[in-house]
């Protein structure tokens, strides 16, 4: 019994090392006889499967003895070695293939032409080297195009300037001749006919900005009349043009006739103006300002008296200054029959006074106010050798010399002091440009 049992033993250790050690041969038949062929006649048998169950018999005639299944373990893990080395292999294998693939591809880079890794064979790659390079000659011979016609496109817009630029010049050019030769038939006309206003103005004229009278003038117009005119830009207001006197085209800054309009007024009326322009009238400091402030103006004042006499006085320098310098007078520059009475005398001399009126004393006179003891608004000195704004008389007049006055006018000083002191019957300011030539 003791022998069988160890005989026993030994066999099953050995054919489980025979079949450890020759899983490859090992079927579902059988490991046979071979440890123990004589004294053991040992079989190991696998038995047919039934579903997971592959349960092993070892066969000890006469013993037989069940192995636990867990034994069919040692197959499995066989034939996943089994799985595993062919697995081994082939990746062994794709290695192989890499490198001469590797070698091909370092032998194509030594001729210059190592392409983006396609694994595509050397034909192919060249195939698609040569399309890669008639596209890059496309490209290359369209960007020319594209360059060539950015050219010829600046050149165009060049050329487009420059005739744009061409056009208007030859625009601005013609209108500037059209309106010189328009100017010129118009003075051409006037200055030599002038019999027919009305004919020039139903012709279309360019309209103008008349600054003044004497551009009315210029235009045709003859009749003294009330016209607008704009000396500055933002400013216009009506004035009287005297079209008659020496030619005419003088712009109206003052008139007494009559006497119906009072002049002792305030520095407010004398800056606005007042008055009736066909009548008497004083246009305004703020207006007389912008008449003589942008052209070189000539003064020329009319006297009559109430004997018929008329003379009149022309200053070739005439200017009053803005409301802020209180309407200074400059004027200069005397010629004519009444006399220089605004230049009288060193001690009587308006030229460069500023503008006096009864409620607003801007005069020499350290006592008082010329222009409230003298009724009226001028350029007062320390007080007077002219003062055309001055109380109306009908006629003669006693007591203080607040009439129209004008120092130089034969006769007119040499009044006694308490005795009868003339006036004037009609007086007049108008203005003109130096350089007009009616
Ligand atoms: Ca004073």
């Amino acid at each position: 019994m003791k022998l069988a049992t160890w005989c026993w033993l030994s066999s099953a250790v050995l054919a489980a090392y025979s079949f450890l050690v020759a899983a490859n041969n090992v079927t579902e038949e059988e490991v046979k006889d071979e440890p123990a062929k004589d004294n053991c006649p040992l079989r190991l048998e696998s038995r047919k499967c039934e579903g997971d169950e592959c349960p092993y018999q070892v066969n000890l005639p006469p013993l037989t003895i069940q192995l636990p299944k867990q034994f069919g373990r040692i197959e499995e893990v066989f034939k996943e070695v089994q799985n595993l080395k062919e697995i081994v292999n082939s990746l062994k294998k794709c290695c192989q293939d890499c490198k001469l693939q590797g070698d091909d591809n370092r032998d194509l880079g030594r001729d210059g032409l190592l392409l983006p890794g396609t694994g595509a064979a050397g034909g192919a790659d060249d195939n698609s080297v040569t399309g890669l390079e008639s596209e890059v000659n496309k490209l290359s011979s369209d960007l020319k195009n594209a360059k060539e016609d950015i050219d010829v496109l600046q050149g165009r817009l060049e050329r487009l300037n420059l005739v744009n630029m061409n056009n208007i010049e030859n625009y601005v050019d013609s209108k500037v001749a059209n309106l010189t030769s328009v100017v010129n038939s118009l003075d051409g006309k006037c200055s030599s006919k002038c019999s027919n206003p009305e004919q020039i103005q139903s012709r279309p004229v360019l309209h103008l900005i008349y600054n003044d009278c004497s551009d009315y003038y210029t235009i045709g117009h003859r009749s003294s009349e009330t016209y607008r005119v704009t000396p500055d830009p933002q400013t216009s207001f009506e004035v009287y043009c005297d079209m008659e006197t020496m030619g005419g085209g003088w712009t109206v800054l003052q008139s007494r006739l009559d006497g119906s309009i009072n002049f002792t007024k305030t520095w407010q009326d004398y800056k606005a103006g007042f008055g009736n322009l066909r009548r008497e009238f004083w246009l305004g400091n703020d207006k007389i300002h912008l008449l003589t402030k942008s052209k070189e103006m000539i003064l020329r004042i009319d006297l009559e008296d109430f004997n018929g006499v008329k003379l009149y006085a022309l200053y070739d320098h005439f200017y009053v200054a803005n409301e802020f310098l209180k309407y200074r007078l400059h004027v200069g520059n005397y010629n004519g029959t009444a006399g220089d009475a605004l230049r009288f005398s060193k001690h009587y001399n308006h030229d460069m006074k500023f503008f006096t009126t009864p409620d607003r004393d801007n005069d020499r006179y350290p006592s008082g106010n010329c222009g409230l003891y003298y009724s009226s608004g001028w350029w007062f000195d320390a007080c007077l050798s002219a003062n055309l704004n001055g109380k109306y008389y009908h006629q003669k007049y006693r007591g203080i010399r607040n009439g129209i006055f004008w120092g130089t006018w034969p006769g007119m000083s040499e009044a006694q002091p308490g005795s009868y002191k003339s006036s004037f019957k009609k007086a007049k300011m108008m203005i003109r440009p130096k350089h007009f030539k009616p």
